[in-house]
């Protein structure tokens, strides 16, 4: 009767533990360990071809970030996306090394900035021939006839405003339409959240030889992209560079359309009280559970405000999970994080369990 024998020395061995025990007055439990916070997840739209057999897929990325094109200088829109082109822009702005930045939200109004770690912008109506004669015949257009592209760099960063104004923007999806990627890896676009984390990297489809066109672009499932990074190639063009598929060895890579979601203002950040023993609401003053409401990407923090050691401890079922907070007693503590995934995610504290309880839903 092995288990018999085993259940009597267990009683005996705690019995034996507790005699001479004494309650801890400083030891903590130890955090249980913290669940990964919930990707941010998205979609990713790509194709390869010439400006006729792409189109298809950019019209799919068009109503995967919601349909209606909002036209240049309109106001804010609530959903909807923008596009850039480069088409229109004035003769005195084009084959210049000199465009400006802000030119998409000040001079036609669409809510997005650009930033380089290069010299200047060139929309470029030459196919870049008048940079270096030897790119003639190398890059070819989606929307003819302009094409975008940094100087004296292959990256450049898109930020967003609300369209028109100085408020900060976060979009849904970012794409853009690339010519002669050779090299898959050389082009690629990343997207950051309002914090500067890295949300997503994707990597423009490549083809050998022929001068194709290729798109790629992500969405997510709410707007919570506050910049892209993209890499357009190995390197920046110059009077005497040559592509990888004409005997050089760098891919020479530059853009034509962009395309994106409608950019939103980030979400109020909501805050929670910890007390002893309770979590409330500053928002509503809902408490055990504090229930809050709050938009994808908005940010929740924590702040105790009496004695005794509490913590933030997740407890849904994945992926409704985000990080948990270690145990802290000290009035003033705080505790943050953004969660971007859509869902409802319920905490308690790892000391005093279904005691202190709270939820958050993220729109
Ligand atoms: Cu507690």
């Amino acid at each position: 009767m092995k288990p018999t024998i085993y259940a009597t020395f267990l009683a005996l061995a705690i019995a034996a533990g507790c005699s001479g025990y004494k309650a801890p007055t400083a030891v903590l439990p130890p955090p249980p360990p913290a669940p990964p916070p919930p990707p941010a997840t998205f979609t990713v739209f790509e194709t390869l071809g010439d400006s006729v057999s792409i189109a298809d897929k950019l019209t799919e990325f068009r109503g995967a970030l919601g349909g209606v094109l909002n036209a240049p200088n309109s106001p804010p829109a609530e959903s909807g996306r923008r596009e850039i082109n480069w088409d229109g822009v004035p003769a005195a702005l084009t084959d210049v090394d000199t465009f400006p930045a802000n030119f998409f939200n000040v001079n036609s109004k669409r809510g997005a900035l650009y930033s380089t770690p290069g010299t200047g912008l060139r929309i470029d109506s030459t196919d870049f021939a008048a940079v270096n004669p030897g790119l003639a015949a190398q890059f070819r257009t989606f929307s003819a006839k302009k094409l975008f592209m940094p100087v004296g760099s292959n990256q450049v960063n898109v930020i967003f405003r609300l369209a028109g104004t100085d408020t900060p923007g976060l979009v849904k999806g970012f794409g853009a339409v690339f010519a002669d990627v050779d090299r898959l890896g050389s082009t690629t676009i990343e997207y950051f959240d309002v914090d500067g984390v890295l949300l997503a990297t994707v990597k423009a489809p490549n083809h050998a030889g022929a001068q194709q066109l290729s798109f790629t672009g992500a969405v997510f499932e709410a707007p919570i992209v506050a910049r892209v990074r993209i890499t357009s190639g190995d390197a920046a063009l110059t009077a005497t560079s040559t592509d990888v598929s004409a005997g050089g060895t760098q891919d020479l890579v530059v853009m034509d359309d962009f395309l994106y979601g409608e950019p939103r203002p980030l979400g109020p950040d909501v805050h929670v009280t910890v007390g002893n023993i309770f979590f409330r609401s500053a928002q509503n003053g809902s408490q055990n559970p504090a229930v809050d409401t709050i938009a994808a990407g908005a940010r929740v923090t924590w702040t105790w405000n009496a004695a005794g050691s509490h913590s933030i401890q997740s407890t849904g079922i994945p992926p409704e999970v985000f990080r948990n907070s270690v145990v802290m007693s000290d009035a003033g503590s705080t505790y943050s994080v953004r969660i971007f995934h859509p869902g409802t995610y319920t905490y308690d504290c790892a000391v005093h369990g279904a005691a202190m309880t709270g939820r958050i839903v993220v729109k």
